[in-house]
């Protein structure tokens, strides 16, 4: 009985903490990186509380840039969303944090500007679908494929933020 207690507060324990090390892909596109926004983008996600793990500053090709929108090929706007993406450097990172994926995506705002809100990125920043400034992870599997896709493991980095004890309960 004490050892079935001791196992259920120990799994409950490591449940929590593993859902507080969820992770998500995102990259500031071409045009955010153009027009200056890296760190206001950024400082979204410190701000919230989120830690970084990996971040790069790169010029993507083409070839990576079709692996990593593969569920998008045969899409009309497929051929325009690689030129675009490979117009210039762009800024990969990975993020860590409770539910990261979809809050993440909560920051972002729609894929369409135009349907997403004041206080999102994409509802700040920008007005036309094509040149949205920054990609998301839309669920843990993607992001997990994207973050293998861009990052080596040894790039991604383990650390223990100073402020977690104040952003977590445990
Ligand atoms: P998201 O980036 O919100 O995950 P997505 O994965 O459906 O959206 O599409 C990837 C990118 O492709 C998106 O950020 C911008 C571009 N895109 C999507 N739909 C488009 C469209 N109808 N016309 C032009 N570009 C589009
Ligand atoms: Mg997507």
């Amino acid at each position: 009985m004490v050892v079935c207690t001791i196992l259920a507060i120990f799994s409950f324990f490591s449940s929590a903490m593993a859902a507080n090390k969820e992770r998500t892909f995102l990259m500031v596109k071409p045009d955010g990186v153009q027009r200056g926004l890296v760190g206001k983008i950024i400082k979204r996600f410190e701000n919230k509380g989120f830690k970084l793990v990996a971040m790069k500053f790169t010029w993507p090709s083409e070839e990576l840039l079709k692996q990593h929108y593969k569920d998008l090929e045969g899409r009309p706007f497929f051929p325009g969303l690689v030129k675009y993406m490979s117009s210039g450097p762009v800024v990969p990172m990975v993020w860590e944090g409770l539910n990261v994926v979809k809050t993440g995506r909560f920051m972002l705002g729609e894929t369409n500007p135009k349907d997403s809100n004041p206080g999102t990125l994409r509802g700040d920043y920008c007005v036309q679908v094509g040149r949205n400034i920054i990609h998301g992870s839309d669920s843990v599997d993607s992001a997990n494929k994207e973050i293998d896709l861009w990052f080596k493991k040894d790039e991604l980095i383990s650390w223990q933020p100073a402020t977690s004890a104040w952003i977590y309960e445990d």
